[in-house]
């Protein structure tokens, strides 16, 4: 070692004493010249999991849970509760008579149902009833509640902002046991209905007649994303929501963008190529697209794929790029 590194070495020991850190050190990771994340590309098999919820639903009640929840943790932040680098995901079980208690939180969440019908969560009171496909959005400070007055279990998945809003440190929760419970009414009573349910059949009905117009993207084959009907802007003001249709074996174009992305499979099976690893996935599967890196998927059987991403937030701060091809 050469005596001016051995003095370096010194005075960076005797620098963190102090609380500082010389910044030349790590410059080039601080402020990378592309994007960067711990996130991993990752998949969860919807058959290997099904079992790991079905015991929770033995070992733990809903009312014992609060939220019966499985967690899926993107393995780049293990014990982190983080899908990606920004968000949450998780599958809820709530079985035949059980019900969640409402609350409400500065976290907003997005449920995409997988499993079950017939089971509701209410919104500021208002009821959505579940099927397969479709999304129904909890915007932050609402009140929600789940019950599954059906003879089935449902079984749904949990996108929220939660990594966001705990990096900003600005989260705040209520419980209702001090509050008058709202007062329930079906969802066609209220016009903001309109705004929480996107049921799958007419999102899916709108894929078809895309497709039917020719409208086909090269990298995302036909695409339509989740709108607020107000204003037409993202479901949520963190998240972003798509639905996309693959016909049986097309091969997308590759592409990138800095929303590190969630896709769940709702119908048929194929494969995504991400970096380096290849997916291969059938109905109910989760996987991830990390931040910047490359992907295109390639489609065995005509194929259905919800994805979410921080995309709306991203473009909020003008932050939000993509390259397509390459
Ligand atoms: C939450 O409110 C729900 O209401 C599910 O079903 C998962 C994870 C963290 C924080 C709040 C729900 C959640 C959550």
């Amino acid at each position: 070692m050469t005596p001016e590194i051995n003095a370096r070495r010194g005075y960076y020991t005797e620098l963190a004493t102090q609380r500082l850190a010389p910044l030349w050190e790590s410059l080039a990771d601080l402020v990378p010249d592309a994007p960067r994340s711990r996130c991993r590309p990752e998949l969860w098999r919807y058959a290997q999991l099904r079992p790991f919820i079905e015991r929770a639903g033995r070992l733990i009640s809903a009312a014992e849970a609060e939220r019966r929840v499985l967690v899926l943790e993107n393995p780049g932040y293990p014990g982190g509760h983080r899908v990606t680098n920004t968000l949450y995901a998780g599958f809820q079980l709530l079985l035949p008579g059980e019900a969640a208690a409402p609350h409400r939180h500065s976290q907003s969440a997005m449920r995409f149902v997988i499993e079950g019908e017939g089971a509701y969560t209410a919104v500021d009171g208002v009821r959505h009833y579940m099927h397969r496909g479709d999304l129904i959005l909890t915007p932050a400070w609402c009140w929600h509640d789940h019950a599954n007055p059906s003879d089935a279990p449902m079984i749904w998945l949990d996108a929220l902002d939660i990594p966001i809003v705990a990096d900003l440190a600005a989260g705040f929760r209520e419980n209702d046991d001090e509050m008058p419970r709202p007062v329930e009414h079906d969802a066609p009573l209220r016009s903001t209905a309109v705004e929480c349910a996107y049921p799958y059949q007419q999102a899916r009905a709108a894929l078809e007649s895309m497709a039917s117009r020719g409208e086909i993207d090269s990298c995302h084959g036909v695409i339509r994303p989740y709108v607020n009907p107000v204003n037409g802007g993202s479901v949520l003001p963190t998240m972003s929501a798509s639905l996309q249709y693959f016909r049986t074996g097309i091969r997308t174009q590759t592409y990138r963008s800095t929303a590190s992305t969630t896709f769940v499979v709702v119908e048929g099976a194929g494969s995504t190529q991400v970096g380096g690893q290849r997916f291969e996935w059938a109905e109910n599967d989760v996987f991830v697209v990390p931040s910047w890196f490359p992907s295109w998927h390639e489609v065995e059987r005509d194929a259905v794929l919800f994805s979410y991403s921080d995309r709306a937030l991203q473009e909020k701060l003008g932050l939000w790029r993509e390259q397509r091809g390459g």
